[in-house]
């Protein structure tokens, strides 16, 4: 599916049969009791020169998140350890920047995706904006997958983000692809778009060569003292439908189903899964905002049958 025409054929088809096909595809790609489990650490947090309407972190908003200086080392290597322990196969790094600067911080980063490669995980970073050079710096260090969403449709972007452009983000993703990194990208729902601006944000993740190997589904978490403090929250059948869309567009992807988990009931994330998201962030904060607790991740994958994730002190740590 490439067309804006094909991705709204899929998404209006009536949900019970559409629900039906995407868990048809999924099980043709994917085992369906792999739902993989990514842990989420800011390594830097707050201060960001960038706008983005929806984000706690911007210094342009206030939303009482502190800036705080970049992790070191050591304290990323540990907690990576204690997310394997818990079950994470991906650890993913973040930085509230609009793009990493060379220099010792850059290399902490490269040491960081080291760290994590060596325990045996995928290491997966967003930090913004890279050059060529960056990317392929990242590359060698052993980098899995870079973080880099296109959030919305092209249309609807100025609208949420001003200090930076659309084709910013493609180039960027351009340059993690020339550097063979594979991409993780999505998008958020609940910022005053509609459904057709939905499918324009999967139109252009078609439009990636190759297509994006994890495709993050976030459902805007309101943030007081953002522009975005008062959206209302995202329909749960439009997210159902959404989801069951981009299994289908995407066979091959990992479909995360992203922020805003704390404000699903179990039944939705249920549907979510059976229309083929096949991952999720688990500990109890995403980079500054709520996550369910890893503990109710571990009832709620139980309650479906699936493996749960090992508990602290358990006997088969
Ligand atoms: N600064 C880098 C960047 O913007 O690319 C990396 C960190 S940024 C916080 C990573 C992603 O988190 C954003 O692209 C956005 O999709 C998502 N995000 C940020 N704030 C969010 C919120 N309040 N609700 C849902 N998703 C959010
Ligand atoms: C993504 O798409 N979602 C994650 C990850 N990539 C970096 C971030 C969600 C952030 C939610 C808001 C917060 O914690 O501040
Ligand atoms: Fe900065 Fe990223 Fe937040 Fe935008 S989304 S303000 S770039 S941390």
């Amino acid at each position: 599916m490439k067309t804006l025409d094909e991705f709204r054929r899929v998404y209006e088809t009536p949900l019970l049969d559409l629900l039906f096909q995407a868990a048809e595809v999924h099980r043709r790609h994917h085992d369906p009791a792999d739902i993989q489990r990514c842990a989420l650490l800011s390594i830097k947090t707050g201060g960001c020169a960038e706008d983005c309407g929806y984000c706690a972190q911007s210094a342009h908003f206030q939303t009482g998140v502190p800036a705080t200086p970049l992790m070191s080392l050591e304290e990323v290597r540990e907690r990576a350890a204690q997310a394997k322990e818990l079950g994470a196969t991906r650890f993913c790094m973040g930085t509230a920047w609009r793009e990493p600067k060379d220099g010792p911080q850059f290399d902490r980063i490269l040491d960081m995706v080291r760290a994590v490669r060596a325990l045996g995980m995928e290491a997966c970073v967003t930090l913004g904006m890279l050059t060529d050079a960056q990317a392929r710096r990242l590359a060698e260090a052993g980098l899995t997958a870079y973080n880099h969403n296109l959030d919305t449709s092209r249309r609807h972007y100025p609208n949420i983000v001003s200090t930076r452009t659309y084709d910013d983000r493609l180039r960027t993703l351009r340059a993690v692809q020339n550097a063979g990194i594979a991409v993780c990208c999505g998008g958020i729902l609940g910022m005053g778009e509609n459904e057709e601006d939905r499918l324009m944000l999967l139109v252009e993740l078609a439009q990636l060569d190759p297509p994006p190997e994890s495709i993050p589904i976030n459902c805007l978490v309101p943030i007081r003292g953002t522009p975005l403090q008062d959206a209302a929250p995202v329909d749960s059948l439009e997210l159902v439908r959404l989801v069951a869309t981009t299994r289908i567009g995407f066979p091959k992807a990992r479909v995360r189903l992203s922020a805003g988990r704390d404000r699903m009931s179990r039944e939705l994330q249920v549907l979510c899964f059976f229309a083929g998201a096949n991952s999720i962030f688990f500990g109890d904060k995403l980079l500054t905002a709520p996550n369910p607790s890893a503990s109710d991740d571990a009832a709620l994958f139980r309650e479906i049958g699936l493996p749960a994730a090992p508990q602290p002190g358990s006997p088969c740590l």
